[in-house]
């Protein structure tokens, strides 16, 4: 199985909103590193570990992580795209990025992107991919009308912007200067 049933992309939806944006409302806490023990959120989804297995297993974009801690607890977390609002510290080393990195975005925002750069709105960082095709698919998201920025994101390192990338290989900084955007493509 390569693709993930409808009820597993539910069930997906839920686990990226329980352990990224509220967590609340499965009445879960997440320790600083985002983590929460697997049997504890087995427990609060309602779910068996075959039905989380196969959501980790197949995500088409490695979401989630699981891992043992020091202490021997099996742990999940997302791997990235919390909102600002959950306390989390991913703790993800600093690291060099590649020349040029891309965002998809609605044409709609353009105007402003260059005027204020890339800001992390509701998130903690600005998300940054690593090609073209997975930046429109990202933009796509919202909108038909995508522009696609390239970043001079090794240009940003060497003048001291921090980067990270995230365990499923999206790049995150705090924030993109108009100065190191450029339009790559318009999609259509
Ligand atoms: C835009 C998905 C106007 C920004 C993806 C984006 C990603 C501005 C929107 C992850 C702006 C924020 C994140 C400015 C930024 N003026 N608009 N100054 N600065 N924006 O969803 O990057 O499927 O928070 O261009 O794969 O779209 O959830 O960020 O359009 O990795 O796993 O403000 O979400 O992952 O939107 O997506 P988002 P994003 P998942």
């Amino acid at each position: 199985m390569t693709t993930l049933t409808k009820d597993q992309v539910r069930l997906s939806r839920r686990m990226s909103l329980v352990l990224r944006h509220r967590p609340e409302t499965a009445g879960l806490t997440l320790d600083t590193g985002g983590w929460v023990p697997v049997d504890t959120f087995l427990t609060a989804l309602r779910i068996s570990r075959a039905e989380l297995d196969a959501v980790v297993a197949f995500n088409d974009k490695s979401r989630f992580a699981v891992a043992t801690g020091a202490d021997g607890v099996e742990r999940i977390r997302a791997s990235q795209g919390h909102s600002r609002r959950v306390e989390v510290d991913l703790d993800l080393p600093p690291a060099d990025p590649p020349p040029t990195l891309y965002h998809g975005t609605p044409r709609e925002n353009l105007t402003s992107i260059m005027r204020d750069g890339l800001r992390p709105r509701s998130r903690h960082h600005v998300h940054l991919s690593v090609d073209v095709p997975t930046a429109l698919k990202v933009g796509g998201r919202r909108s038909a009308d995508v522009v696609v920025l390239s970043v001079t994101a090794a240009t940003m390192a060497a003048g001291g912007h921090v980067f990270h990338c995230s365990d499923n290989g999206v790049w995150l900084t705090s924030v993109v200067p108009p100065e190191h955007l450029s339009v790559k493509r318009t999609n259509p």
